[in-house]
């Protein structure tokens, strides 16, 4: 077969301006290709929502590559087992309830199910703001990554979505957003971000779960963000409470939106 590298470049410019069209309005929009987020979109697209996930960087995976202290390993715990098992990434059990997996295998394994599940995956695109309207947020306001980190003044574009999900770790970058917006008006005991607390990962795990939701009309938190929003402690390397928080807000948008 002869080569043409000009159908080589239409091919992926026409497929990927396709797909950007496509997304210009959908279910949820997630922010954020760390473990929860991935997560969240996996079950909200094998519910027949459709739903795509705006990473800045140009892997997806967030935290978890690099397990604890760049050990490529991650513990997840009994209640997230479950999870492991669904998506078929395979675990030792270390002590009892301590179960212990290749943090490759699972970003690698949670994104191909994900994406086969329907979940649209759009890297190097940042999130830099949030529509909001009468309805509270209403959308994303997208660039591209590199955008930002050459400090160029381009102006982003905008995409609707019935919910959008803050899934973007430690910083909670939607959120802050939305808070340097709108003022203390957070669902959170003190209207604000009220930031992460120390390591003690009992706690974080068992709360995590309680902080999944709704911090504004239309914005909802799940993993590190959910915790750093409310104000609960990290964890370390312990991903149960990220895979267990992605199911939770997809099951908390699935009810709402289906
Ligand atoms: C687009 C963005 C933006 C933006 C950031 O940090 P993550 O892995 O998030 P989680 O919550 O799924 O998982 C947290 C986990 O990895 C972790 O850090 C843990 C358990 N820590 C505990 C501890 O004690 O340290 O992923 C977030 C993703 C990253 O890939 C960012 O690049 C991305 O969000 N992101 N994407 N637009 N403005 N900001």
């Amino acid at each position: 077969m002869k080569l043409d590298d000009i159908i080589v470049s239409k091919a992926i410019v026409e497929g990927y301006m396709q797909d950007l069209l496509d997304y210009m309005e959908m279910d949820v929009a997630i922010g954020g290709g760390g473990p929860s987020g991935i997560t969240a979109g996996y079950y909200m697209a094998k519910a027949g929502l459709k739903v795509a996930l705006f990473e800045k960087k140009l892997t997806i995976g967030g935290g978890m590559w690099g397990g604890g202290m760049m050990l490529n390993k991650i513990v997840v715990q009994e209640e997230g087992k479950r999870i492991l098992e669904e998506m078929g990434i395979s675990s030792q059990e270390y002590q009892s309830g301590y179960h212990v997996a290749d943090s490759i295998e699972t970003v690698s394994t949670l994104l191909s199910q994900a994406t086969k599940a329907g979940l649209k995956v759009f890297n190097l695109i940042e999130i830099e703001d949030v529509m909001i309207k009468q309805k509270g947020v209403e959308g994303l306001v997208i660039n591209w990554s590199t955008v930002g980190m050459s400090g160029l003044h381009v102006d982003p574009v905008t995409v609707r979505s019935k919910a959008v999900v803050d899934a973007t770790g430690h910083p909670c970058e939607v959120v802050k957003v939305v808070e340097n917006k709108v003022g203390p008006e957070l669902h959170t005991k003190t209207g604000r971000i009220m930031g992460e607390k120390s390591m003690w990962a009992d706690r974080a795990e068992s709360v995590i779960l309680e902080n999944v939701g709704e911090v504004y009309p239309g914005l909802y938190v799940t993993g590190m963000a959910a915790n750093a929003a409310h104000g609960s402690p990290r964890m370390g390397p312990i991903f149960g409470g990220m895979l267990l928080s992605g199911e939770k807000v997809a099951q908390i948008l699935i009810e709402k939106l289906k």
